[in-house]
């Protein structure tokens, strides 16, 4: 083990035990592929470069509103949360930037937290505010909302406070912030809908303005919770009537969880790529509600739709670039495990998005040959895209085999050792 991350020829050593194995698998792929006229090593060099970034508190275990059980050696601050980034990024070569929370993860001097993250070779994605709990020695309260509050001394509190995300992330290095409030109500008649959207885009305004030319604003839409009965910024229609009434840097942020459980998320995704106010995702699966679990882990055929989409806006739409990012809760797994698995389980849905035939899909929607339409993305579906994943890991210096090599390093054990529980936990999830 080096000062971070694990020893190249190591990762190196354990990758020489399924190298052969991957190369036969790959070769045997691309034959197959090239016979539908698909070129393997365009879909991998494809993959290289797709990314999907870790949320800084991603890596602590998560909870639920019952309890939170933590796992050993989790890392205890920002600096410890980068080391956890890094071997993901090291194994997976999927995940090379990391996105902050604040205040969770707020510093006093973001020079050495740049450079901390650089030399790891992580950069810092969107920045993430937080208005939906109140700070030690806040003056106003956000218990009854933030940038919606009927309080103008409130709005205004956390309209700076806003600001200050944008200050510290432009230190940083990154280059867009994300607001999800937990504004809303628990009983009909608490708030006029109205005048709460009013107040909360006049809050946004302020904080659009003080946006640096090269950056982007990420609004968050959310069915429900912590609010019950109303949630300001509930769905896609509000998200998109915020973007359009703010400007060019706003965009819509899309939480695969954020939904009810039989909404048509990649239908959504298409109208927003319309609306040119497609700005990003926070991948994680669920069964029920905001359940934040691991990408692909419940309805990996919606994650391979979603893809599909952003697969036929990336070929129509010149520098179609949304940012992406996972948002879990890890309560019964190994983080570091689940965050892998997760990248991989995304970049799956990519590798097979990538793989639908176009052509035929186009035929098929013009000929209303539902069936044929349905299995066009089914072939694609059901091609086991491993090999193409691994290589391209390989070709990186990756793992052939993320969660095996990093089982087998003892990593874990050895951060136990390191990160003795301080029994506090900055862990959250939105
Ligand atoms: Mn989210």
């Amino acid at each position: 083990m080096t000062d971070f991350g694990l020893d190249i020829n190591y990762i190196a050593e354990q990758n020489k035990l399924a190298v052969q194995n991957v190369k036969n698998d790959y070769d045997n792929l691309g034959e197959k592929l090239a016979r539908q006229n698909i070129d393997i090593e365009a879909v991998k060099a494809q993959i290289q470069k797709f990314a999907v970034a870790i949320p800084s508190w991603g890596v602590g275990t998560g909870g639920t509103r019952f309890a939170r059980f933590p796992g050993i050696g989790e890392p205890r601050n920002i600096f410890e949360k980068l080391d956890d980034c890094c071997l993901i990024q090291q194994l997976t070569q999927a995940t090379p930037s990391v996105s902050l929370h604040i205040p969770w993860d707020k510093v006093d001097d973001p020079s050495e937290l740049k450079q901390y993250g650089n030399v790891r070779g992580l950069a810092f994605d969107a920045m993430n505010s937080n208005t939906f709990q109140d700070q030690e020695g806040q003056k106003h309260s956000y218990k009854f909302g933030s940038l919606s509050h009927v309080d103008k001394a409130t709005r205004e509190q956390a309209v700076a406070h806003n600001i200050d995300c944008i200050e510290f992330g432009e230190k940083l290095g990154s280059k867009a912030l994300t607001v999800w409030i937990g504004d809303g109500s628990n009983f009909p008649g608490q708030v006029n809908f109205a005048k709460s959207f009013d107040r909360y885009i006049e809050s946004m305004r302020k904080i659009y303005a003080a946006l640096p030319d090269d950056w982007k604003l990420f609004t968050e839409h959310k069915i429900y919770e912590p609010a019950f009965y109303s949630t300001l910024m509930q769905d896609w229609g509000t998200n998109l009537m915020t973007a359009l009434e703010l400007g060019d840097k706003a965009h819509c942020l899309v939480d695969l969880g954020h939904h009810a459980p039989t909404v048509n998320i990649e239908m959504i995704v298409s109208r927003l790529v319309q609306a040119g106010k497609l700005g990003g995702f926070h991948f994680n699966d669920s069964k029920y509600g905001d359940d934040d679990l691991d990408s692909g882990s419940i309805n990996p055929y919606q994650l391979f739709l979603v893809f599909n989409e952003l697969v036929e806006a990336e070929n129509n739409i010149a520098n179609f670039n949304p940012m992406n990012m996972i948002d879990q809760s890890h309560n019964v797994t190994d983080p570091i495990e689940s965050l892998m698995t997760s990248a991989m389980e995304i970049q799956r849905a990519y590798a097979q998005a990538l793989l639908v035939n176009r052509t035929n899909l186009e035929a098929a929607q013009n000929t209303n040959d539902a069936l044929r339409a349905s299995e066009t993305l089914k072939q694609a579906y059901r091609t086991d895209v491993e090999p193409i994943l691994a290589m391209a890991r390989l070709d990186l210096g990756g793992a052939i085999d993320p969660v095996s090599t990093y089982r087998v390093s003892g990593y874990r054990t050895q951060k136990a050792k390191e990160r003795p529980s301080t029994g506090g936990s900055s862990s959250g999830i939105i």
